[in-house]
């Protein structure tokens, strides 16, 4: 039986699909931006990260501040449990016409604290096709409740290094249709919530067109996170994490311009300073997860 609240859902399933949550003409006008800094992205760069089809973070494009802050997307957020939501950091992430698969992967670094093994998650992603995004294109795929469970595949130890990033080896697993893989087809419009414990991949780009994408991130209970996991998440927030730049001089969110700054003023984490943070951990202890 499917849980009744968004919130329940999220937590039983790791992800919840949002139907026609953004309008029209958001959405017009964020494929006409995402064209524009697709346009400014660099051959190489996309090169790099062929897997993903582009890395792009939105602190160096601020054009983007509208749809971070959107008003719908926080209440989203909110039916899905969050009680202090704050945004770490977010991606353009397009497909070229004819990019291949997303390798399987999740994206949470806090495997250390013994909370990372409890139903609530501690960052969730908002994922928002610009575009309707089928099987054909390159929907995201995932394996529902595997951000609880020991699954095969949190134990590919090669997930966001450079060579499986870059489409080395087109015959790395990584890559490969898995049996309890659940296809996750959207309209433009539509939001996905997931907890970033999820394991999640997306199919090829078999069409011509670009299939672009917009990742957002929260920490959706900021105020009662461990302190050494805040000041982690808040080096993320910096841009002191593992993810490569496509950029020579990356920026910050506290580096735009105080109007746009203002946009996203009440979802920056607060600067806990001083505390140490725990280590950066992509890997789970898979004894501590569900069998
Ligand atoms: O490109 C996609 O469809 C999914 C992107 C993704 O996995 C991520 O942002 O973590």
């Amino acid at each position: 039986m499917m849980p009744k609240t968004r919130a329940a859902e999220l937590e039983a399933l790791g992800f919840i699909h949002a139907r026609g949550a953004f309008a029209p003409a958001l959405m017009e006008s964020l494929r006409l931006r995402a064209h524009a800094t697709l346009f400014r992205a660099s051959a190489e760069s996309r090169d790099a990260v062929k897997s993903n089809g582009s890395l792009i973070h939105l602190a160096d494009n601020p054009e983007y501040a509208d749809v971070i802050a959107a008003p719908e997307l926080l209440e989203l957020l909110r039916n899905c449990g969050a009680t202090d939501p704050r945004f770490t950091g977010g991606f353009l992430i397009s497909k070229p016409g004819g990019g291949p698969p997303l390798f399987w992967h999740q994206d949470w670094w806090g495997w250390d604290d013994d909370s990372a093994y409890k139903p609530r998650a501690h960052q969730l992603f908002a994922m928002i096709y610009l575009t309707d995004t089928n099987v054909e294109n390159g929907c995201l795929r995932v394996i529902p409740r595997s951000h609880r469970l020991n699954h095969l595949l949190h134990h590919l130890d090669t997930a966001h290094s450079e060579g499986i990033q870059a489409y080395k080896d087109p015959l790395n697993a990584a890559y490969s249709e898995h049996p309890d893989q659940v296809a996750v087809p959207v309209k433009a419009g539509d939001v996905l919530i997931g907890d970033a414990r999820l394991i999640h991949g997306a199919f090829a780009n078999r069409t011509q067109e670009e299939r672009p994408l917009l990742t957002l991130w929260f920490m959706p209970h900021w105020g009662s996170m461990p302190p050494e996991m805040r000041a982690l998440a808040y080096k993320g927030f910096m841009r002191g994490d593992d993810i490569p730049s496509s950029v020579a001089s990356p920026s910050t969110f506290l580096d735009w311009p105080e109007p746009l700054k203002r946009r996203i003023a009440h979802l920056i984490p607060p600067d806990d300073g001083g505390v140490a943070p725990m280590r950066w951990n992509r890997t789970p202890d898979f004894a501590r997860l569900a069998s």
